[in-house]
């Protein structure tokens, strides 16, 4: 036993190691799941994870395997376990907790099945992504107090039944804008992990503005080296190195997260006009920005520099993406003129595609001639643009700013956040539905929800936590769970017994006066 631990916890490991119960009567149907599973049968029972449960993966699955370990790791400060990952020929056949790749298609990418009974709880999916989704359903359904990064006394008990869940979406995904002010890899570390623990998929990554570069292009070192060096109010500012944003990319793989980054252009441009003066119609280099209007710069559409420049950033880029979209913002270009935009977007779609991407845009794009698997991203108060979008046959990623703005304040004494688009308590934030909320947009033109947080007034994670929860798990079964199963008075009562483990995960969380929150029940204990 480590010299570094002190006789409390040492007794307490002593308990925990030799401790023998008969399995505590669970009900799997009480338990406090968020998103809401596809299916659930509760059976009475429970399997209790200790000291010696061991979880096994198929041989050769490397994929499985990082699953393993990334639980076993997540549940070793507060059990003071080292669960020892195992590989078999057939994982289910043993005691303990099994991760089976079953090549069930019904269970598509991310769709899983939870077997859980006194002695085994299976987890079998179609692709290892359903199994890190599996592995989030199991977290909630320890002790809140499993999220704690110190040793706590236990049992670890997870309630016996079956669940079979899949997403009604493909694509969930949470927005950060890093330039208006900048957030560092271990900031956006912490953003990935939040995001995970509610089965999100996509992180998109606002890389660049007017105020800011944040993204280091090597063919154009200027962008990060001056374009970079300041944000809102003036600060520091700074940049990923490629180094460091293909970490960030890993760790978000590792959790079966897409980054999408996202480079605005032509408007949002004034950081990039800032350091190179060839991209100017003037060929004068603009003054660094650290307001925060918007609508005032532009990249000019008749320069053929302009798109040397693109191909150049969007080959390094595409060079650091292993998903399959690349966003070039697009919105409010109020200083190009119309005929401009188009031309230029239309070429610039041509450059994505030509490396051999697909382009989002926000919906703004809709008024050049896009491609058929091109997306548009809905954020307007209005949808006219996204009905554009709609008539060419694009698919929409819905962001109403109205309702998914993650920057929207809570109320009028919310001391972050903007409210253009009005305050956005965590009741609207969760009560509408992605196929209903625009009329003609409906379930067949839509790819899924993706909620942003633009950062004007937001420096620090605390601030971003304090915006993000408690609305983000409502994003998160917006695009999980199927509409029919969604009822604000049931969700809210489910959301307010996470305040455990919001604490326990030392989240700045918004204590909403619209949420009942509570403690969870405690398991009952057996001599
Ligand atoms: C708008 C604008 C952003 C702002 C944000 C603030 C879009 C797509 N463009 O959303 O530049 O930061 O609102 O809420």
């Amino acid at each position: 036993m480590s010299k570094l631990l002190n006789l409390g916890q040492a007794v307490l490991i002593m308990l925990l190691l030799f401790s023998c119960k008969t399995p505590t009567p669970k009900d799997l149907g009480k338990e406090i799941l968020i998103p809401q599973p596809t299916n659930l049968i509760a059976t009475g029972s429970s399997f209790d994870w200790t000291a010696k449960t061991k979880i096994y993966v198929e041989e050769g699955r490397e994929d499985s395997k990082g699953v393993a370990n990334y639980i076993a790791d997540l549940i070793a400060p507060a059990t003071g376990y080292t669960t020892e990952v195992v590989s078999a020929t057939n994982p289910a056949s043993n005691k303990g907790i099994a991760l089976v790749i079953s090549e069930n298609e019904s269970l598509g990418e991310e769709g899983y099945k939870l077997t859980i009974d006194e002695k085994r709880v299976i987890i079998a999916a179609n692709k290892a992504a359903g199994l890190f989704r599996a592995v989030q359903t199991i977290r909630q359904l320890l002790p809140a107090k499993i999220e704690s990064d110190s040793l706590q006394m236990g049992s670890w008990e997870i309630a016996s039944g079956t669940i079979e869940d899949a997403p009604d979406y493909g694509y969930r995904g949470a927005m950060l804008d890093v330039v208006r002010h900048f957030f560092d890899v271990t900031d956006v570390k912490r953003f990935i992990d939040l995001i995970a623990a509610y089965k999100m998929n996509v992180l998109h990554l606002h890389l660049t503005d007017d105020q800011g570069w944040r993204i280091e292009i090597k063919s154009w070192p200027n962008l990060t080296k001056h374009g970079g060096s300041t944000q809102v109010d003036g600060g520091k500012g700074g940049f990923y190195t490629q180094e460091e944003y293909t970490e960030l990319v890993k760790y978000a793989q590792d959790r079966f997260i897409t980054i999408i980054p996202e480079i605005d252009m032509p408007g949002h441009t004034n950081a990039a006009l800032a350091s190179y003066a060839e991209l100017n119609a003037d060929g004068k280099a603009r003054d660094l920005y650290t307001g925060t209007n918007v609508g005032f710069s532009t990249l000019d559409a008749n320069k053929e520099i302009t798109y040397k420049f693109i191909d150049d950033v969007i080959r390094e880029l595409v060079a650091l993406t292993p998903g399959e979209y690349i966003h070039i913002g697009g919105d409010e270009s109020n200083a190009t003129k119309k005929k401009d935009y188009i031309k230029f977007i239309n070429r610039v779609q041509d450059i994505v595609t030509k490396h051999k991407k697909k382009m989002i845009g926000w919906a703004d794009v809709a008024a050049a001639e896009l491609e058929d698997n091109s997306l548009a991203q809905f954020w307007q108060t209005k949808p006219k643009n996204a009905l554009l979008a709609v008539k060419q046959n694009v698919k929409i990623l819905m962001s109403p700013a109205k309702r998914a703005y993650m920057d929207m304040q809570y109320d009028s004494i919310c001391p972050l956040g903007l409210h253009w688009a009005g305050y956005l308590e965590v009741d609207k934030a969760y009560d509408w539905n992605l196929e209903t909320n625009v009329e003609g947009i409906s379930r067949e033109n839509i790819i899924g929800i993706e909620a942003p947080l633009w950062s004007e007034t937001v420096e620090t994670i605390d601030d971003i936590e304090y915006l993000v929860f408690p609305r983000l798990p409502g994003y998160a079964e917006l695009g999980w769970s199927k509409s029919e199963n969604k009822n604000w008075d049931e969700y809210k009562i489910r959301l307010g017994k996470q305040k455990e483990r919001f604490e326990y995960m030392k989240i700045n969380y918004y204590q909403s006066p619209k949420i009942p929150w509570a403690v969870e029940e405690v398991a009952p204990v057996v001599e």
